[in-house]
């Protein structure tokens, strides 16, 4: 957009849009002098990512006071309450960022993601006109109130961020609630309970560990009454906000579960060689955990919406059980479920490229649960679990949850009151199950309840949860290159498009291993590409991850260093 083109009719000279009764519905004086103070550095720009806005956190004072500003015109369209999250996850302690979150406890619709990139990038002089142009073309009612909620995690840096969205919220005129410290899944949780009005649970921190809690409870009731011994459980919690958040909510559940907080944030800095980002990438367990032989462990990300489990086995073997085989436990239990209340309720898997080929293979062959692949990022995984009755998705990372249609919901309250001994005491179990799952976005504490409790109900070892199938041997590089915008890719980022040939060197590299497949995207969070390869053996997977990194490096403009062999 070239703001010079705009002079909107009703722009008046002080600064205010008039609206058709001629009253002020934007001080955009207002929002000038107050914009100066969050100052954008010259020349920076910026992307709404995958998830966000992610950065350096001292490049982002301008940012967050612009997603306020923003997070009041969304909340003005929609009516509803919208969240914003001040976080970086995984990402190292310095750096930050900042995300918006849709009425539903969703995550910002695409279009409004263009409307966030282009408000922070405008220039000082041109802030006001673009917060017309998003007003008109979105339809804005100026005219509405606004309510933003406000969460962040524990960086150094989020304070001082979530009151620069804070000053962007007001200077708008919107009302705003800051919940203060909370993980992201319990500030999409925040919205959805305000914007249906509190029918999906309370909104706030102790209605979310009592609807949790008391689903968990009421899940294991069966499980822990024939005598089984209080379940352990070992978190290491990245010295992240799950560490906080665990350690408020576990007595709401600690009848049935006890868990070991580890990298809680005293000592060791958030995700430094922890979390689950750290063990899903390096395939080990993270630094600052006692590990016993067999006992099961896991991780959290930096923000609390990722998890993986892991253990060691009795030969000080480290097993990584990631978010494909969380799906796979998941799935199976709900499907035997699905089975006891017969009642034709569909159920399928979303993953993406980088789910482990075993796990596709035994969802579909084994467990004949139809498997569908999206794009990276959980809002395309999101979408697409929406078109079931009741949808599971996970990304091998760990970001997931499992989202219940609107009917499966109705059809499964009937059936826990209405239908007779195991089929309705199956359905009771799938209504706990729905409140116990985090229905807005991927939860590492709603995760971890759900994961535990299938396990205690099954009494399924973590050995036995491990065994369902044997992941392929796999390895992710990054390669360096001028612009990683010359690869573009189709089929749900499997197969590259641009630029000529790679796909097919891709191809020819593929056909030299068995069990095989590599693919390769630009990251959407780093100025990287990804390379992703498997095969029959690590041997075989780490010659074909590099011979493919090394076409990526020599097709797609690398830059630095060559990919080098044996990493
Ligand atoms: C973001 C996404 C995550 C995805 C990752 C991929 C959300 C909330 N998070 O962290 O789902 O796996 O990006 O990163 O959508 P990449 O594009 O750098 O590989
Ligand atoms: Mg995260």
């Amino acid at each position: 957009m070239s703001p010079d083109d705009l002079d909107p009719p009703g722009f008046c000279p002080q600064g205010f849009w008039l609206n058709e009764r001629g009253l002020p519905d934007m001080d955009l004086d207002a929002v000038t002098k107050q914009s100066v103070l969050h100052a954008k550095p010259d020349g920076l720009i910026l992307q709404y990512g995958t998830a966000g806005f992610r950065t350096k956190a001292e490049h982002l004072d301008h940012v967050m006071f612009r997603m306020g500003l923003l997070a009041v015109l969304r909340s003005k369209q929609t009516k509803s309450a919208i969240g914003v999250m001040v976080t970086a996850s995984h990402n190292p302690e310095e750096d930050n960022g900042v995300k918006l979150v849709d009425p539903l406890g969703e995550m910002l619709a695409a279009s409004w993601e263009e409307h966030a990139t282009c408000l922070a990038n405008a220039e000082e002089e041109h802030l006001p006109r673009v917060l017309v142009d998003i007003s008109e073309k979105a339809a804005v009612d100026l005219h509405q109130d606004a309510f933003v909620v406000i969460g962040r995690d524990t960086r150094p840096s989020s304070e001082k961020l979530s009151q620069s969205v804070i000053d962007g919220v007001t200077v708008l005129g919107g009302q705003f609630h800051d919940y203060g410290l909370l993980t992201t899944p319990q500030l999409h949780y925040m919205v959805f309970c305000r914007n249906s009005k509190g029918q999906y649970g309370k909104a706030t921190v102790e209605g979310y560990y009592q609807k949790l809690s008391s689903a968990f409870v009421e899940l294991t009731k069966q499980a822990f009454c024939s005598g089984d011994d209080r379940r352990t459980l070992r978190v290491d919690c990245a010295n992240g906000i799950g560490a906080l958040k665990l350690a408020e909510m576990r007595h709401y559940f600690s009848q049935g579960l006890s868990v070991q907080l580890f990298n809680d944030g005293t000592k060791g800095k958030l995700n430094h060689l922890c979390g689950a980002d750290f063990v899903k990438s390096h395939q080990k367990p993270p630094q600052g955990i006692e590990m016993r032989a067999n006992e099961r462990c896991c991780s959290f990300d930096g923000d609390a919406d990722r998890i993986v489990y892991y253990y060691h086995d009795a030969d000080g073997q480290f097993h990584l059980i990631d978010g494909d085989k969380i799906a796979t436990l998941i799935s199976s239990f709900l499907k035997e479920l699905l089975l006891e209340i017969g009642d034709g309720l569909s159920l399928g898997v979303v993953q993406t490229a980088y789910a482990n080929g075993s796990s596709t293979r035994y969802l579909e062959e084994v467990m004949k649960v139809p498997v569908y692949c999206t794009k990276t990022g959980v809002k395309h995984l999101h979408h697409k679990a929406q078109e079931f009755d009741i949808g599971v998705y996970f990304e091998a990372n760990g970001h997931g949850t499992v989202l219940f249609s609107k009917a499966a919901e109705t059809k499964i309250k009937q059936l826990a009151k209405e239908s007779e001994d195991e089929k309705r005491k199956a359905a009771k179990m799938l209504e706990s199950i729905i409140d116990l799952f985090n229905q807005t976005i991927g939860d590492a504490i709603s995760d971890m309840l759900v994961i535990e409790a299938i396990l205690a109900l099954k009494g399924l070892t973590v050995q036995q949860w491990d065994a369902l199938y044997t992941d392929l041997p796999n390895r992710q590089l990054k390669v360096k290159v001028a612009d990683r915008q010359v690869i573009s890719t189709t089929d749900a980022e499997r197969q590259v498009v641009k630029p000529p040939g790679l796909q097919e060197a891709i191809n020819d590299l593929v056909k030299k291993y068995r069990l095989s497949r590599a693919f390769v995207r630009p990251s959407g969070t780093e100025d990287i590409v990804r390379v992703y390869a498997e095969a029959d053996s690590q041997e075989n997977t780490d010659s074909l991850a590099y011979e493919v990194s090394l076409a990526v490096f020599q097709l797609a403009g690398g830059i630095g260093e060559r990919p080098q062999r044996g990493f």
